[in-house]
């Protein structure tokens, strides 16, 4: 791929995919969006740290000054975790924050474009945007699941939020075409909650194994990303009847304060966190180093067969 003039990838990470060797991407909007300081750089760097001592290198992607950053340095962290404005960051977004020479942090859909870029194939988050409740009216499905129908990187997360329509976002990755793979487990993950009540499209029980299904899916030249789904471990879930009076509440005020557009889910996500009064919080840290560890595994098992 011709070097994108407007991506900076650190010298770590190019060693790495010079190498051959194994790289983990990770996004933004959970540092800025997604977690309170100082919690939010407290677990980005000991996500990196699980990755790396599950034998792949960390490249957390954001955009710096206009300047897209494929692995950051710790002090580049703590800037975007205690910067005021930095900007959400997705596919339409790039082109403004660019050229204005600001910050963003990117989302699924924003850091699967440049882990593309770079040529990172795997990539590990906490949870995917999809369709919205009431979509049908609103219109309102993340530009995330466009990503993953038409990226060829593979998204490590636990599910997704019952803030979404959950059997919805299922159906249209489906229509879309994305293998939805459900690590050692029967049923999807609904993020802060083991269970769904949606079966698994696909399950798989090891790292391996995916690495080598998706290796035969590039080789049969089917484009587009793949999601795996990786519940969060049962000692640290909040149960989804537990979770739920807190996210029809959370939507409840939402819908009563006129939210709409790109604010939805970074407002949803913030009041899920103050109605549990932490908990969420000590969940998702727990679930993401969960996913870091899988997802490390996946990358080193991909390098392995390729
Ligand atoms: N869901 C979560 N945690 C998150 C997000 C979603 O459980 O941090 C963030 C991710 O960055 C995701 C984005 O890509 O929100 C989706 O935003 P939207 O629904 O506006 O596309
Ligand atoms: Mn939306």
């Amino acid at each position: 791929m011709e070097v994108n003039t407007y991506l900076d990838i650190s010298p770590e990470v190019q060693a790495a995919l010079d190498e051959g060797k194994p790289v983990v991407a990770l996004e933004s909007t959970i540092i800025c969006h997604g977690m309170p300081y100082p919690a939010n750089v407290e677990t980005a760097l000991a996500v990196e740290d699980v990755i790396r001592s599950n034998g792949a290198v960390p490249a957390t992607i954001a955009v710096i000054e206009g300047r897209i950053k494929a692995g950051l340095s710790k002090s580049q962290i703590e800037y975007l975790a205690t910067a005021g404005n930095v900007r959400k960051l997705s596919r339409r977004d790039f082109p403004s924050v660019v050229a204005d020479r600001a910050d963003g942090a990117t989302t699924v859909a924003g850091t699967m474009i440049v882990s593309a870029m770079a040529g990172i194939r795997v990539f590990v988050t906490g949870g995917i945007g999809g369709v919205h409740r009431g979509a049908g009216q609103s219109f309102d499905i993340s530009a995330d699941l466009q990503e993953l129908k038409n990226t060829d990187v593979a998204v490590v997360c636990a599910g997704c939020k019952s803030i979404l329509d959950i059997p919805a976002t299922l159906e249209y990755l489906e229509t879309a075409g994305v293998p939805v793979i459900v690590y050692g487990s029967d049923e999807f993950p609904a993020f802060y909650s083991v269970s769904s009540g949606c079966p698994a499209p696909m399950r798989i029980d090891t790292p391996q194994a995916i690495a080598e299904m998706l290796a035969v899916k590039r080789e049969l030249g089917l484009a587009g990303g793949a999601l795996v789904a990786c519940p969060v471990p049962v000692e640290h879930e909040i149960p989804a009847e537990e979770i739920d009076g807190f996210i029809r509440e959370a939507l409840a005020q939402a819908e009563k304060e006129h939210v709409s557009g790109s604010r939805v889910t970074p407002y949803l996500l913030q009041k899920v966190v103050d109605l549990t009064q932490g908990r969420a919080l000590a969940t998702n840290r727990e679930l993401v180093l969960n996913n870091a560890g899988i997802g490390a595994r996946l990358a080193v098992g991909l390098c392995r067969i390729e």
